[in-house]
C-alpha cells in the first residue's frame, strides 16, 4: 500500500486541519479520525475531529475520544482543510453545507464519487485505519499509545477482529506493531464484543425473533427486521443494532444476512452480511446504497414486503457477480 505522496505533501504543508468522518460511525470511522487528529497535533498542527453523532456509548472507551465535536459552529471552516475518512462525499458525514480551503479523502470503500481535491481510495485495504497508519509512518510521526489503539480498534472492528476474509498477513504484522506501541487487544475486544447493555441484548433476541430463510436461486438468505416497537419496548436506539446483521451468518447454510431496522413510520434502513456468495455492494448500489463486497447496506422507504421483494430481485441479479 503506498500513500500518494501529493496527500503526504498537503499534510506537511498546511496547518490547519478538520477530520471528519460517516454518519452513525463505528470503530473505523471513530479510531481513524481520532488516531489522525492526535498524529497531526503531536508535530504542531491544529486539528479538530467531527462527526455529526458523536461517539456512541460502544466506543466510549476510545482514547482521547473527547477530542470529537459534534458541530463546527465558530470554526471559520474555510481556513481548515477537510480530511474525510471512511467515506467519500460530504453528504455521508453531514457536512453538505460547509466549505472548506481544501478536500482530502481517505477511504476503502467501493462507491467512487467525484468529491475531493486530494483523494486517496484503496477499495483493497481492510480498514480506513490501516491507510491511516501508513500516512502516520510515512510523516515520520512517532504512534504513541493513544493512536496505536485507535488504529487497533479500526482495523480490528473492519476485519471482524481478523477473521474475515480482507485479514492479510499485513492487516496481522500492522495490528502485532501496534500492539508493541500500547494497543491492548483483550481490552479492546471486551469493550467491542462483552461489554453489552442488558437492553442492547434483549433487543437482539427479538431481531433473532424475526428471522426468516428464504432460498434465491441455490443461495440461503437469513432475513431479520427491527420495527420503532421493538426499540421502545427495550428502551433501545439504532445505534445498538452495530453488528447485530452479523448473528444469522453464524448459520452455516446462510449466505447472505440481511437486516432491516426500521427508522421511521415508512422507512427502514437495511444492512448486510454475505460470505461471497453474492457481491452485497453491486446489491447495495442496485437499491441506492453502497458498502463492500460481503458488508454492505442502504437506506430505502416503503413497507418491509416491498422492501424484500425489490431486495430479492436485486440478490438474484447480482448473484456470483
Ligand atoms: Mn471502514
Amino acid at each position: 500500500m503506498r500513500v500518494p505522496e501529493e496527500l503526504l505533501e498537503v499534510l506537511r504543508q498546511e496547518n490547519k486541519f478538520i477530520i471528519a468522518s460517516h454518519i452513525n460511525p463505528e470503530g473505523d470511522a471513530l479510531g481513524s479520525s481520532i488516531a489522525l487528529c492526535l498524529a497531526l497535533k503531536s508535530i504542531g498542527k491544529e486539528a479538530h475531529v467531527f462527526n455529526t453523532d458523536g461517539v456512541p456509548y460502544l466506543y466510549q472507551f476510545l482514547p482521547s475520544m473527547q477530542l470529537i465535536k459534534t458541530s463546527l459552529d465558530g470554526l471559520p471552516t474555510w481556513q481548515y482543510c477537510l480530511v474525510l475518512v471512511d467515506c467519500n462525499e460530504p453528504d455521508r458525514a453531514g457536512i453538505e453545507d460547509y466549505r472548506f480551503k481544501l478536500n482530502i479523502v481517505v477511504d476503502h470503500h467501493l462507491t467512487r464519487k467525484s468529491f475531493g481535491d486530494v483523494k486517496w481510495i484503496e477499495p483493497e485495504s481492510a480498514a480506513t485505519g490501516l491507510m491511516i497508519y501508513h500516512i502516520i509512518k510515512d510523516l515520520g510521526i512517532k504512534i504513541d499509545r493513544d493512536m496505536a489503539e485507535n488504529l487497533y480498534t479500526a482495523i480490528s472492528i473492519d476485519t471482524g477482529t481478523f477473521r474475515y476474509d480482507n485479514t492479510t498477513s499485513e492487516v496481522l504484522r500492522v495490528a502485532a506493531e501496534l500492539v508493541d506501541l500500547g494497543a491492548d487487544p483483550a481490552r479492546v475486544a471486551i469493550r467491542l464484543y462483552e461489554s453489552w447493555t442488558y437492553n442492547r441484548f434483549k433487543l437482539l433476541l427479538e431481531m433473532l425473533n424475526t428471522m426468516e430463510l428464504i432460498k434465491i436461486k441455490d443461495i440461503k438468505v437469513a432475513f431479520t427486521h427491527i420495527t420503532l416497537d421493538m426499540f421502545r419496548q427495550t428502551d433501545t436506539t439504532q445505534a445498538d443494532t452495530e453488528n447485530f446483521s452479523n448473528f444469522p451468518r453464524m448459520i452455516d447454510e446462510v449466505e447472505v444476512s440481511v437486516m432491516f431496522r426500521q427508522t421511521d413510520d415508512d422507512a427502514w434502513k437495511a444492512s448486510m452480511r454475505g460470505k461471497g456468495a453474492v457481491n452485497l455492494a453491486l446489491v447495495a448500489a442496485s437499491l441506492g446504497g453502497g458498502g463492500h463486497r460481503n458488508a454492505a447496506g442502504f437506506k430505502a422507504e416503503g413497507s418491509l414486503e416491498d422492501l424484500k421483494a425489490r431486495l430479492i430481485k436485486s440478490i438474484e441479479d447480482n448473484i456470483n457477480q
